[in-house]
């Protein structure tokens, strides 16, 4: 069976980037698979994070999720740490991993920025800990941004070398070839990579110092119109091709935007508004962002006004989460030769 596992971290700021990147996606599926959608607080932690904020931004994602239109009876949505399985197995797979493959990830350097004696242990071990929120739940298939290819490398790498070290055991306990399936990452369609509304060349960011960097999920109609506005582009009026595209990644990033935001591809967009000033466009997009994330705006709002309804669809999800990470974990420690009663 074809499972999907992806998670978004409770550290605010929820952008566009992440809808069109992983949450749209996330919904999208619903129809095709079995969907376990987490909000990862383990994961925001390797950075500090204020505890009473740390609460409001996972509940804030619950929410967002669920304004998306993500339904939590039909598929299970939870936050990590109420499932112990994803620490658990995250220590077995440190164990697993080797330390010149987490050298080699490109986000721990960027996060960690020269300042790598006093980042967390947490923050260098996180593509482990990601590995170990898939690989819980067995998931074939996992929708995120770009940015997060290389974790899913990372992931797979785990799976294989996992699955090789105890080839015998896995065999003994009956569970054939290997245990670990090789998890495919979904990472398709016009908006894989979301950029800076300021700077194309950096990707739209919760922690971007500038609001007017990104478009938050829940901005109002006015603050959606001023970001647009004055969002970076260059002179030339539109191409009409994709082609035309190439060396513009301002112009590119808003197409790549206005195509996902209507399920379109970036040519449509240009044979609709090639050839026309950025003026035009951008007021056209400003319309669309309006139309598509006034809604959830307004739904997260309301969600938020009752948190006991948030932590009770938290707590359910976690209970049928837990049923399914239980299992793996009892298998893990029998193919490791952990004893258990
Ligand atoms: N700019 C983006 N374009 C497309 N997808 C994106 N994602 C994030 N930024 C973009 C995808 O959103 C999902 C959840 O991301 P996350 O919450 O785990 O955190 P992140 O990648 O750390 O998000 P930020 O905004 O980039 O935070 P900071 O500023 O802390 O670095 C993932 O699937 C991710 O790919």
């Amino acid at each position: 069976a074809e499972r999907v596992f992806s998670g978004v971290q409770p550290t605010g700021n929820l952008h566009l980037g992440n809808y069109l990147g992983a949450i749209k996606r996330f919904v999208e599926l619903q129809n095709s698979h079995e969907c376990i959608y987490c909000v990862v607080d383990l994961h925001a932690i390797t950075v500090w994070q204020d505890p009473e904020e740390l609460k409001r931004h996972t509940r804030e994602v619950t929410a967002a999720f669920i304004a998306c239109g993500i339904d939590p009876k039909a598929h299970i949505v939870f936050n990590q740490s109420q499932v112990s399985g994803h620490a658990e197995l995250a220590w077995i797979f440190n164990c697993v991993a080797r330390m010149g493959w987490l050298n080699r990830m490109t986000q721990f350097k960027e996060k960690a920025g020269k300042d790598r004696e006093n980042v967390s242990v947490g923050l260098f071990a996180y593509p482990t800990l990601m590995a170990a929120d898939i690989l819980l739940y067995r998931a074939t298939h996992v929708p995120v941004g770009e940015d997060q290819k290389q974790h899913l490398e990372l992931t797979r790498d785990i799976a294989q070398k996992f699955n090789t070290d105890f080839a015998p055991s896995i065999a003994a306990y009956g569970h054939g070839e290997g245990y670990f399936p090789l998890t495919e990452p979904l990472i398709a369609g016009p908006a894989t990579r979301v950029m800076s509304l300021r700077d194309g060349a950096k990707k739209m960011s919760k922690s971007d110092a500038s609001d007017f960097s990104r478009i938050n999920l829940t901005d109002d109609a006015d603050a959606i119109a001023g970001k647009v506005r004055k969002a970076k582009t260059d002179p030339e009026p539109l191409p009409s091709e994709e082609e035309g595209l190439k060396g513009r990644p301002e112009a590119e990033n808003l197409v790549g935007i206005y195509a996902a935001l209507s399920d379109s591809s970036k040519a449509q967009v240009l044979k609709d508004f090639g050839g026309g000033q950025f003026s035009a466009f951008k007021a056209a997009l400003v319309d669309l962002a309006v139309a598509k994330l006034g809604p959830i705006g307004a739904d997260m709002q309301r969600l938020m006004n009752d948190v006991s309804a948030i932590d009770a669809i938290l707590a359910d999800g976690a209970a049928r989460a837990r049923a399914l990470a239980d299992q793996t974990i009892r298998d893990v420690k029998d193919i490791v030769g952990m004893v258990r009663a």
